[in-house]
């Protein structure tokens, strides 16, 4: 007899695995493309290094390849349900690819606004893919975010950017998906920062999570910004913000008090870590777990890292580094070496003798 086929179903995205838990009923035109359920890796070669038991989420994995994609089904969702024709966003590249997506496959206009040359190619590629109407404003991201606030303020156009709380409220599920794979929530949650929408987020839902008796503490929240970025460090707004991880190149962050105020409530830390560190990460993280990201991601690798080596991180302690974008979005960072040459792949012609000894076999006897 043949084995019966396990019963197994698709994951229906977070509006509708989570629909008990959001501001969604029946009723609600639901946008989505599948996003949420992203795996929860275990690191071993990161507790390894630290002595803590870490695991990485792995946000890459949703369908634009960026945690976005929580935010923007229920932002979009809810442009949608309130007869919006058109959304608008300031984005460093991830978002403005998801609002690109979200507002396609609703059938909403997207208008995405970028700082000049400044966001990763993968990024701009998705955005004009989808069809969204880009412009590439000769400012940075934080003049970007001026001008779509105030454009939303004043025409017919709804804002999808995390200054809306519906993206917050999307967002709080990835840490409610991390309290049902590890059946607790972690000691620790290491996290990038530039907006602190999803620092802000995940503070949100795991409370949320302690309020109703599925974990029994809320992790206290690391968050971390470039150090050429770091307005929530420093304390006041960095004017002209430079980092080599472009997604999070911003210097006066919308959700500032916010995180704040999740810090205090969680014993939690926000710490600059210098784009040298960030790409050290980037190649442990690619070389010895086999995850790749995008650089702004790898900030989560080198906060642990760093704050480990300060003696902060007890042994054993739970850590679980989210991991924001895929890297395939900003591939050329993997093609530098760590002394900033360029990585040649070597060249071989059609013959197995000579391949087999560059690659240093000998024949099997
Ligand atoms: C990969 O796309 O702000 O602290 O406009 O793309 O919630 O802002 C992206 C932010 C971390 C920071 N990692 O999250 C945008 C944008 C990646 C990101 C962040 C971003 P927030």
């Amino acid at each position: 007899m043949p084995e019966a086929k396990p019963t197994s179903r698709q994951w229906r995205g977070v509006l509708r695995e989570y629909a008990h838990r959001l501001d969604v009923t029946d009723a609600t035109p639901i946008v989505t493309l599948g996003e949420g359920g992203t795996p929860l890796i275990p690191a071993p070669a990161l507790s390894h290094r630290t002595g803590a038991d870490v695991y990485v989420k792995f946000e890459g994995m949703n369908p634009t390849g960026s945690f976005k994609d929580r935010g923007m089904t229920m932002a979009v969702t809810k442009a949608k349900e309130h007869g919006a024709q058109a959304v608008i966003c300031a984005s460093t590249g991830n978002t403005s690819a998801s609002a690109a997506a979200y507002a396609t496959y609703a059938g909403l206009t997207a208008a995405v606004l970028v700082p000049d040359g400044k966001i990763a190619m993968g990024k701009l590629a998705q955005a004009i893919a989808h069809g969204a109407q880009l412009l590439q404003v000769n400012g940075n991201f934080d003049d970007c975010l001026d001008i779509a606030r105030e454009l939303a303020a004043h025409y017919p156009v709804h804002l999808v950017n995390s200054v809306n709380n519906d993206r917050i409220e999307g967002q709080k599920t990835a840490a409610f998906e991390v309290v049902e794979v590890l059946g607790d929530a972690p000691d620790f949650q290491f996290i990038p920062v530039g907006n602190a929408g999803n620092y802000t987020a995940y503070t949100r839902g795991y409370s949320e999570d302690l309020a109703a008796g599925n974990s029994t503490k809320l992790p206290r929240m690391f968050g971390f910004q470039a150090s050429g970025s770091a307005p929530i460090v420093l304390g006041h707004v960095v004017k002209d913000p430079d980092t080599i991880a472009s997604a999070i190149r911003i210097g006066n962050p919308a959700s500032w008090e916010l995180a704040i105020a999740a810090r205090e409530l969680s014993n939690g830390y926000f710490g600059a870590i210098d784009d040298d560190k960030i790409l050290e990460a980037h190649r442990i993280l690619s070389r010895e777990v086999g995850i790749f990201v995008e650089p702004a991601s790898a900030i989560s690798v080198a906060g642990l890292l760093e704050r480990a080596a300060a003696g902060e991180i007890p042994k054993g302690a739970t850590v679980v580094l989210t991991v924001t974008g895929h890297g395939l979005k900003d591939p050329h960072w993997a093609l530098r070496n760590a002394d900033g040459s360029d990585v040649v792949p070597t060249k071989v012609s059609v013959d197995p003798v000579e391949i087999a000894r560059v690659l240093g076999l000998t024949p099997s006897s």
